[in-house]
């Protein structure tokens, strides 16, 4: 059961180490041919409400309405008055993403399958935000990851766990970092109105409850893939082309005064930022640039399919390349790796920086993710 024998097609077996059973996260190894990533297609969308309830529809969809060359947007306005947090301490899981499943499943079984095999015909259903993830492991020398999984009826969920530093870093927050974790909300409510005919509303209630997802299918060599990612506005234009293609991500970062500071921008964020909406195959994100006080003074459009060359030029820069094989190896590895069909076992596969991923084996433990709900549904 040695894993390079397992290993399957579209990687390499080097990344494996036959000592430490574990997966090699070294950029060097995944400098290769870009793997086949299919077009993401959306097969269904969601809303969570500002009480965090579920709906099978797009009526949290916003749209979005292109700043003056001059914005003046006071991202601290609101904060102390205006503003509804959601729990963060509310682990939600993958709850939302299989409620969406249950709801669409007739959208999924498209091919006719003996009903022990693969009921959903996916291999892997997550959160985008873990995919991004994964993309950025690579570069990544800060904070490292959880991520459990369970195989049930031939389908691999994935659902993050808080790690231990992640845990204290939330509980331990400045008023500072507070305040500015809502300035990303407040941007949003400066460039989105409710819909085509209306404009944004700056005096109203930031509520981080509310959400609009975009659920979406893509191939990434041979992993099927069918994961969730929540998506800031639309553009309004009618005859705009249809989703994924149509959104924008909005984003906030701070104003650019020098060229060292351009080179980081390139160099750390649009990693993050291409690494999410390369995904979803979501084309543009727009950058707020703010000063110290919180105020918006510009903003720049960045198209995700020139991100690539915008970087080039930059020295010891990330390449997207490595970011994909890497996810890819990482998904074959789950796939030899998580091979009991069984909804209450989980695999915790962790990763550290400057470290191999390795994993632990779980049976009925305070990790297991799917709810009763969903094994009786899909079962039945
Ligand atoms: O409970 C959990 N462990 C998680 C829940 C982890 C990750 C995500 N979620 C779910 C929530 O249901 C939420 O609606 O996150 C959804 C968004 O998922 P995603 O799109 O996969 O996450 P990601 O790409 O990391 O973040 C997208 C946006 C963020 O925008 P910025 O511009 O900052 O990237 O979703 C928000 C945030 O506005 N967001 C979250 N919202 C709710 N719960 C969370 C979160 N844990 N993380 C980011
Ligand atoms: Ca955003």
């Amino acid at each position: 059961n040695h894993p390079h024998q397992q290993h399957q097609s579209g990687s390499t077996p080097g990344q494996i180490s036959p000592r430490s059973q574990g997966l090699s996260t070294r950029k060097e190894l995944y400098e290769r041919d870009f793997p086949v990533y299919k077009q993401p297609v959306e097969v269904g969308c969601f809303s969570l409400d500002s009480e965090r309830r579920f709906f099978n529809d797009s009526r949290q969809m916003r749209y979005y309405v292109e700043p003056d060359r001059n914005p003046n947007f006071d991202l601290r306005d609101g904060y102390k008055d205006r503003f509804i947090k959601r729990d963060d301490s509310v682990k939600e899981k993958l709850d939302h993403i299989l409620r969406w499943i249950v709801a669409n499943r007739s959208k999924l079984n498209s091919r006719v399958t003996p009903a022990s095999s693969c009921a959903l015909d996916v291999d892997f259903v997550t959160w985008r935000g873990h995919l991004t993830k994964l993309l950025t492991t690579p570069y990544e020398t800060r904070e490292g990851w959880l991520l459990a999984v369970t195989r049930f009826r031939g389908t691999l969920y994935i659902s993050e766990v808080e790690t231990e530093a992640a845990h204290r870093e939330r509980e331990n927050r400045t008023e500072r970092h507070e305040e500015m974790m809502y300035w990303g909300y407040k941007f949003e409510q400066y460039t989105c109105a409710d819909n085509i005919h209306s404009l944004p509303d700056p005096g109203g209630v930031v509520n981080t409850n509310e959400a609009f997802c975009t659920v979406v299918q893509t191939r990434l060599a041979d992993h099927r893939l069918l994961f969730s990612g929540e998506v800031d506005c639309r553009d309004k234009d009618p005859n705009a082309p249809a989703p994924p293609a149509c959104y924008v991500e909005l984003k906030t970062s701070a104003e650019i005064c020098t060229p060292k500071q351009r080179s980081n921008l390139h160099r750390f964020k649009l990693l993050k930022w291409w690494a999410q909406s390369f995904l979803p195959g979501v084309p543009r994100v727009v950058a707020g640039f703010r000063d110290h006080e919180g105020v918006v003074v510009s903003t720049e459009t960045f198209h995700i399919s020139k991100i690539s060359h915008l970087i080039k030029n930059e020295y010891n820069c990330w390449k997207p390349t490595v970011c994909m094989n890497f996810c890819c190896d990482f998904l074959s590895f789950v796939k030899h790796v998580a091979t009991e069909d069984n909804p209450s076992v989980v695999y915790l596969f962790s990763w550290e920086p400057h470290r191999d991923v390795t994993y632990s084996i779980h049976r009925d433990s305070h990790y297991s993710f799917l709810p009763h709900w969903y094994v009786e549904e899909i079962t039945s």
